[in-house]
């Protein structure tokens, strides 16, 4: 059945929640856990449920998005596969940036019109999961649906930030409010006793749907309804057979700077919530780089990516991004080290120590701790960024500080002897 599937990725609007590591390159470049890209996460999924037809939709492109999907998704020419990019374009009836999520795709329909397909599935680029949609285009053609909601049990302190729905026993929606301050207090469902057990007991969509392709084009045409999650769905409800489909598996919005911190430092936990050495793997670009040298160094709970050479005496709680570099009797500790898009050369370093000046990497006697380093950054010698906490959100220039966590923007210089 996911033959009969094609895939939109939402891709990110306007917003600048992760903000600014958005400054330069669209949301689905964004680098995660030392090796991929955020928009990796919803095609290795969609893949690997048979679903081989995706279109990325996106407020900007950047050269390192288009570059990463070209680079990394082939297909045999036998196949109709394809991963492919849409950005918001002007054309003669809209001259507007994507103004919503259902606004976005509504601009996207006349791409999709020329394939073959009965469903659409529709996902969020910002979310950290791994999820079988075949199953679940299954139930909706089991239930007859006309529109499925993939929805979760969340804790009660996490409802204002979700669409949340009420379904009756035979997983119908019955309700939806998107971000409910209140209103959904009698909305209990059933979920299993581990969730009942964590408190978690209010179903939320999230932001995954189904569509049948009619209805789609029903819903979208001869309107200026901008998005799902406070339009359509709701109004849907009333007129079509939305069903909820339960997953109670980790999946988690890394949408935000602090989510998406916890979501990569979480994976090197012993034992974490999202698998990378699953047997279904998430695909990245192959780079063909050298193997990751290491001199003198402690480390504990630590994801090292291909490429790096690191000389810090300890690394500690951290995921170190491709290409690193990191000097003598540094140490490192809850950090996303980035890494770097390419290597300098032994004569621009010896020419950057003559004249004392950083070179692309984390210099020598360094303390950093907290933070997310963003590509191409040049940290300077006997640096510490470890105060995250006692300075005020902000932007500072070359960084950004946001609940305590320091962002050093992707190309900052952070001169020698810098404390933040
Ligand atoms: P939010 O995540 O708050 O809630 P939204 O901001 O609309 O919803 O984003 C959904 C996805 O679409 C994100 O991946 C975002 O980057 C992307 N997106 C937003 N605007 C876009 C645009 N103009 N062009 C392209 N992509 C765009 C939604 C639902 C809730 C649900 C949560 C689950 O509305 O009901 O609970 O997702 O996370
Ligand atoms: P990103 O989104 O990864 O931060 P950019 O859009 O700035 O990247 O860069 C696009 C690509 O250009 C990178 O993936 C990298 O391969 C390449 N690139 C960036 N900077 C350099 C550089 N100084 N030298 C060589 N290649 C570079």
């Amino acid at each position: 059945m996911t033959s009969k599937a094609i895939c939109i990725v939402l891709g990110g609007g306007q917003g600048s929640r992760l903000s600014p590591l958005t400054a330069t390159r669209s949301k689905p470049a964004v680098p995660i856990a030392g090796k991929y890209r955020l928009v990796d996460i919803p095609i290795s999924n969609c893949l690997h449920s048979g679903i081989d037809r995706i279109y990325v939709l996106t407020q900007f492109n950047s050269a390192s998005l288009n570059k990463h999907i070209k680079n990394t998704y082939h297909f045999s020419s036998f196949s109709e596969a394809f991963v492919d990019i849409l950005a918001a374009e002007q054309t003669p009836s809209s001259v507007a940036w994507f103004q919503g999520t259902a606004d976005a795709v509504r601009q996207s329909l006349h791409h999709l019109a020329v394939h073959e397909f009965e469903y659409v599935l529709i996902l969020s680029g910002d979310q950290l999961y791994q999820m079988d949609f075949a199953e679940m285009i299954e139930a909706h053609i089991k239930a007859d649906a006309d529109i499925s909601i993939a929805t979760i049990p969340v804790h009660v302190n996490d409802v204002p930030g979700f669409g949340i729905l009420k379904t009756d026993e035979a997983n119908l929606v019955t309700s939806f409010i998107e971000k409910p301050k209140s209103g959904f207090e009698n909305w209990v469902s059933e979920v299993s006793p581990q969730m009942q057990a964590e408190g978690r007991v209010y179903l939320a969509s999230m932001g995954i749907y189904i569509f049948n392709r009619k209805l789609l084009y029903d819903l979208l045409q001869g309107n200026d309804r901008t998005d799902f999650g406070k339009e359509i769905i709701p109004q849907s409800i009333e007129t079509h057979k939305v069903i909820s489909y339960q997953y109670e598996g980790y999946w988690t919005d890394i949408g935000t700077i602090p989510s998406f911190f916890d979501a990569n430092l979480g994976l090197t936990d012993d034992i974490p919530l999202f698998n990378l050495f699953d047997k279904h793997p998430i695909y990245t670009r192959a780079r063909m780089l050298p193997p990751s040298k290491m001199s003198g160094t402690h480390v504990d709970k630590v994801i090292i990516a291909d490429g790096c050479i690191i000389n810090a005496s300890h690394i500690t709680r951290s995921i170190i991004g491709i290409r690193s570099r990191i000097g003598f009797e540094t140490i490192v500790e809850n950090c996303y080290v980035m890494g770097n898009d390419n290597y300098q050369t032994l004569e621009q370093i010896e020419e950057s120590h003559q004249s004392k000046a950083p070179i692309m990497g984390i210099g020598d006697r360094c303390h950093i701790k907290n933070a997310i380093i963003d590509k191409n950054s040049f940290i300077g010698d006997d640096v510490q960024i470890n105060c995250g906490e006692k300075l005020e959100n902000g932007d500072y220039g070359s960084y950004v500080v946001q609940d305590g966590i320091v962002i050093v923007k992707k190309r900052a210089v952070i001169p020698n002897g810098t404390i933040i």
